[in-house]
C-alpha cells in the first residue's frame, strides 16, 4: 500500500479522498489555489502545498506544478477525484513517466473512452449495445442528411465527439432543424474540447439516465455494483441521484451489469468507473464511460456497503479487489441531493457568496459529504456544488421521507442553495411516482415559488465571528388570529429589537430569529436591489436577449453569461422597462456589474 497520496482536487471530493486515505493508513497531501487558502480540504490533509492563483489553469490544472509538488513531498500516488485532471490522459501519462501512480485507469483507457466516436466503435465491437447511429465522425450536413434519411430517421441527436455529459448535444426534430443542430453541436465541441467533430444518434424520446458502477483490478477481475438512476438533471447537470434505479429489476440489473463489465473489460479498465447509458422501454443503450470516480458514487456505497474510493486506491496499489461479484448485495435505497450554491427560482443562477451559520443534518441513515463550513466562501471560479446530502433507508418511500427530514435539518445562512428546490421536488407526486420530473425543472412558474425571501437588513448579523450573546428574557404581546397573548421569550436578543451591551446585534440574533435558516441569506444571486439587475457571476456575455427600452416581465430572459464553460441565463428580477443595458455580446462582466436597469413601468 502507498504511504503518501497527493490529492489533485478540492472541495468535497478532496475531503472524501482524505477520509479514505486515513482509513487505509495513508498520509495525505492537499494542493490548493490562492483562493482556497482557508478551504476545508487544505486543513484536513496532513500536508498542503500552494499551486498558484485562483484560475484552474494556473492551479488545479497545472500539471507541471503538480508534478513539482509530488517530487517535493514524496507522494507515491495521485488521486485526481472528478473534474479537473481526472480524465486527462496526458496527466495520467505524465505521472507514469514521473514514476508516480495515477489512481485511476491506464491512460489508454481514458483516451479510448474520451473520444465518443471511438468509444462507440469499440463498444459495438465488444457486443455492447450502443444507441443506434454513427460510430464514425460525420463531416458535413449533407452527409448527415443522407445517413439520417437512410438509417436513423428523425428526431436525431447530434453530439460532439469530444463531448460527454451532454456538452455539445443538440436535437433536430426534423430536417429543417438539422443545420442548426449540426452547427450548434460542432461549435460547442470546438469551444469545450477543441474538436468540432460530431456524430449522430437516434434521439430517444423519453429515456431514463441509468449508469452502472464498475470496479476493476489489474488481476483481471471486473465487477459491477449495480446501477444508479440520474434522470433528474437540468441542462445535463445532475441534481438528484438514487440507487437502485426504480425502473430496473433484478433481471435487467444482471443484463446491464454484464454490459458494463464487458465495456470496462474491452478497454482493460482498472479502478472505479461508470458506464452511462439510456434506458428506454426496458432496452439499455451505452452512452459513454466516465473513467473516474463520480460525484454520485455515494448512493452506490450506501446500498452496497462497499467503499468505492478505498477500492480504487487499493487496486491502484496492485491489490486485488476485496469483493467478488457474488459478494455484491444491494440493500435498501439511497438518494443523493446535490447542494449547489444556485438559486433555482432564478433559473438556477449561480449564487456565490459566503456561508454564515452552518450545520449539517445527522441522525439515522444520513451522510453529508461536504467541503465547506461556517464562513466558507463559495467563489464563482469553481464548481457551485458545495455539499452532497445522501440518505439511506429500507425502501424508496422511506428514503424520500428521510431526505425531506434531513433537508429540513440542514442549516445554511447567508448562502442561497438548492435546498428549497430539493425540498419541493421530494414532496411532489412525480418524484413519488419515480418520474423524471423534466417538466417541473423546466417550469418557470413552479421554480419561481422557490424564491428566497428578501435579504435581512441587519448587517451586523452577517458576522459569524461575533461571540454568542447571553440569553435574555423579553416580554412581548402577540396576537394570533386576533387573540391576544402575553409571552416571555428567553434566548438570544432578537435582531433589530434588543441590542447587546457592546452595541452590536450579535451573531446569535440571526439564529434566534431563524426557523427556516436556509431561506434567509443575501447570497449574490442576481439582484443588486432596486432597479439594478447585477451579474451574479463573472463571465462573458454570450447573448443579449432584450433591447434597451423593452418592457419585460419578471423572469424574462435578459442575457446569457458564460462562466466556467456553463451558460447561465440572467432573467429580469422585476417587471418594468429596460432603461439601461450596458452589456454587449462578447463583452465581459464581473460579479456585481450592472446587466440592466429595469425601472417600474409608468403608471
Ligand atoms: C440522449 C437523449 C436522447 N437520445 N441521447 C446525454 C447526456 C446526459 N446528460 C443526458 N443525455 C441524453 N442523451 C439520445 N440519443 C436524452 C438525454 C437526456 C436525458 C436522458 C435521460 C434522463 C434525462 C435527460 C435529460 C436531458 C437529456
Amino acid at each position: 500500500m502507498f504511504s503518501k497520496v497527493l490529492i489533485a482536487n478540492r472541495g468535497e471530493i478532496a475531503v472524501r479522498i482524505v477520509r479514505a486515505c486515513e482509513e487505509l493508513g495513508i498520509a495525505t497531501v492537499a494542493v490548493y489555489s490562492e483562493l482556497d487558502r482557508d478551504a476545508i480540504h487544505v486543513k484536513r490533509a496532513d500536508e498542503a502545498y500552494l499551486l498558484g492563483p485562483g484560475p484552474a489553469s494556473e492551479s488545479y490544472l497545472n500539471i507541471a506544478k503538480i508534478i513539482e509538488v509530488i517530487n517535493q513531498c514524496g507522494a507515491e500516488a495521485v488521486h485526481p477525484g472528478y473534474g479537473f485532471l481526472a480524465e486527462n490522459a496526458a496527466f495520467a501519462q505524465a505521472l507514469h513517466d514521473n514514476g508516480t501512480v495515477f489512481i485511476g485507469p491506464p491512460a489508454s483507457a481514458i483516451e479510448a473512452m474520451g473520444s465518443k466516436t471511438r468509444a462507440r466503435e469499440l463498444m459495438a465491437k465488444a457486443g455492447v449495445p450502443i444507441v443506434p447511429g454513427t460510430t464514425e465522425p460525420v463531416e458535413t450536413i449533407e452527409d448527415a442528411k443522407k445517413i439520417i434519411d437512410e438509417t436513423i430517421g428523425y428526431p436525431v441527436a447530434v453530439k460532439a465527439a469530444g463531448g460527454g455529459g451532454g456538452k455539445g448535444f443538440r436535437v433536430a426534430l426534423s430536417e429543417d432543424k438539422l443545420s442548426d443542430a449540426f452547427e450548434g453541436a460542432a461549435r460547442e465541441g470546438e469551444k469545450f474540447f477543441g474538436d468540432a467533430t460530431v456524430y449522430l444518434e437516434r434521439y430517444l424520446p423519453d429515456p431514463r439516465h441509468v449508469e452502472v458502477q464498475v470496479l476493476a483490478d489489474s488481476h483481471g477481475n471486473v465487477i459491477h455494483l449495480g446501477e444508479r438512476d440520474c434522470s433528474l438533471q437540468r441542462r445535463h447537470q445532475k441534481l438528484v441521484e438514487e440507487a437502485p434505479a426504480p425502473a430496473v429489476d433484478e433481471k435487467l440489473r444482471q443484463k446491464i451489469g454484464k454490459v458494463a463489465t464487458d465495456a470496462a473489460a474491452a478497454v482493460n479498465y482498472t479502478g472505479a468507473g461508470t458506464i452511462e447509458g439510456l434506458l428506454q422501454d426496458g432496452e439499455y443503450f451505452f452512452l459513454e464511460m466516465n473513467t473516474r470516480v463520480q460525484v454520485e458514487h455515494c448512493v452506490t456505497e450506501m446500498v452496497t456497503g462497499i467503499d468505492i474510493v478505498k477500492e480504487g486506491i487499493k487496486v491502484a496499489a496492485g491489490e486485488k479487489l476485496s469483493i467478488a461479484q457474488d459478494d455484491v448485495i444491494l440493500r435498501g435505497h439511497a438518494i443523493e441531493c446535490r447542494i449547489n450554491a444556485e438559486d433555482a427560482s432564478k433559473n438556477f443562477a449561480p449564487a456565490p457568496g459566503t456561508i454564515g451559520h452552518y450545520r449539517e443534518p445527522t441522525g439515522p441513515g444520513v451522510r453529508v459529504d461536504s467541503g465547506v463550513g461556517p464562513g466558507s466562501e463559495i467563489t464563482p471560479m469553481y464548481d457551485p456544488m458545495v455539499a452532497k446530502l445522501i440518505v439511506w433507508d429500507s425502501d424508496r418511500e422511506q428514503a424520500t421521507a428521510r431526505m425531506l427530514r434531513a433537508l429540513n435539518e440542514y442549516e445554511i445562512t447567508e448562502l442561497k442553495t438548492l435546498i428549497p428546490f430539493h425540498q419541493a421536488i421530494m414532496a411532489t407526486q412525480q418524484w413519488a411516482d419515480a418520474e423524471t420530473c423534466r417538466d417541473l425543472i423546466e417550469d418557470k412558474a413552479w421554480l419561481k415559488q422557490l424564491a428566497f425571501p428578501a435579504p435581512a437588513k441587519d448587517k451586523a448579523a452577517d458576522d459569524a465571528d461575533e461571540p454568542e450573546a447571553e440569553p435574555v428574557e423579553q416580554s412581548y404581546t402577540v396576537e394570533v388570529s386576533g387573540k391576544r397573548f402575553d409571552v416571555r421569550v428567553i434566548g438570544p436578543p432578537l435582531a433589530g429589537v434588543a441590542v447587546a451591551s457592546n452595541g452590536a446585534a450579535p451573531a446569535g440574533a440571526a439564529a434566534g430569529a431563524r426557523r427556516a435558516p436556509r431561506r434567509s441569506g443575501r447570497g449574490g444571486g442576481g439582484g443588486g436591489g432596486g432597479d439594478t439587475l447585477a451579474s451574479p457571476i463573472q463571465g462573458t456575455v454570450l447573448k443579449v436577449a432584450v433591447e434597451a427600452g423593452a418592457d419585460v416581465e419578471e423572469g424574462t430572459l435578459i442575457a446569457v453569461i458564460e462562466a466556467m464553460k456553463m451558460e447561465n441565463e440572467i432573467t429580469a428580477h422585476k417587471a418594468g422597462k429596460v432603461t439601461e443595458l450596458p452589456i454587449s455580446v462578447g463583452g465581459s462582466v464581473a460579479t456585481g456589474d450592472t446587466i440592466a436597469v429595469i425601472s417600474a413601468p409608468a403608471e
